[in-house]
C-alpha cells in the first residue's frame, strides 16, 4: 500500500477531491500553508493499493494546473541598491507536488 501526499493550490483542491471520490478513492483534505509564499494551499492524504497509484497520478495531472503569482522580493531594505525601485517578481506555483510513501501497515478500528 502507498500513501500519496499531494500539495495543491486551493483552487484545484475541490476538483481533485471530487475526481478521487468518483473513483472511490479515499482522501483526507488538510489546510496547509506554503513556506515560501506563506499562503494557503491544500494537502491531500490518499492511501491506495499499489495498483491504483497510476489512477491517482492521472487525476492529479488532469485537475491541477500551474499558475503564476507576482510577489515582492523580500530582501532587507539595506541590501537593496534601489529600494524604491524593486519590482514584483513572477513565481510559478503548482500544479501539484506529490510524495509517494511506502506504507508498512495500516489498520482501522
Ligand atoms: P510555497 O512554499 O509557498 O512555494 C510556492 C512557489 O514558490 C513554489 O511552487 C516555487 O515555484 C516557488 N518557491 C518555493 N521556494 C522557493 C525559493 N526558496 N526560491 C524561489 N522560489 C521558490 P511549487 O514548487 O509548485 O510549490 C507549491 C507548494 O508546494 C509550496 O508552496 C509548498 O507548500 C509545497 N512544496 C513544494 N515543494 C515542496 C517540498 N520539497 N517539500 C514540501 N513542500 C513542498
Amino acid at each position: 500500500m502507498k500513501l500519496i501526499v499531494v500539495i495543491v493550490q486551493d483552487t484545484d483542491a475541490n476538483a481533485l477531491v471530487k475526481a478521487l471520490g468518483k473513483e472511490r478513492l479515499e482522501v483526507t483534505k488538510l489546510a496547509s500553508t506554503g513556506g515560501f509564499l506563506r499562503e494557503g494551499n491544500t494537502t491531500l492524504l490518499i492511501g491506495v493499493e499499489e495498483e491504483r497509484l497510476e489512477t491517482v497520478k492521472t487525476l492529479v495531472k488532469e485537475t491541477c494546473r500551474s499558475r503564476k503569482r507576482l510577489v515582492m522580493p523580500t530582501a532587507p531594505v539595506a541590501e537593496q541598491p534601489e529600494p524604491m525601485l524593486s519590482e514584483p517578481v513572477e513565481v510559478p506555483v503548482g500544479g501539484a507536488i506529490a510524495f509517494v510513501v511506502n506504507i508498512e501497515e495500516t489498520f482501522k478500528v
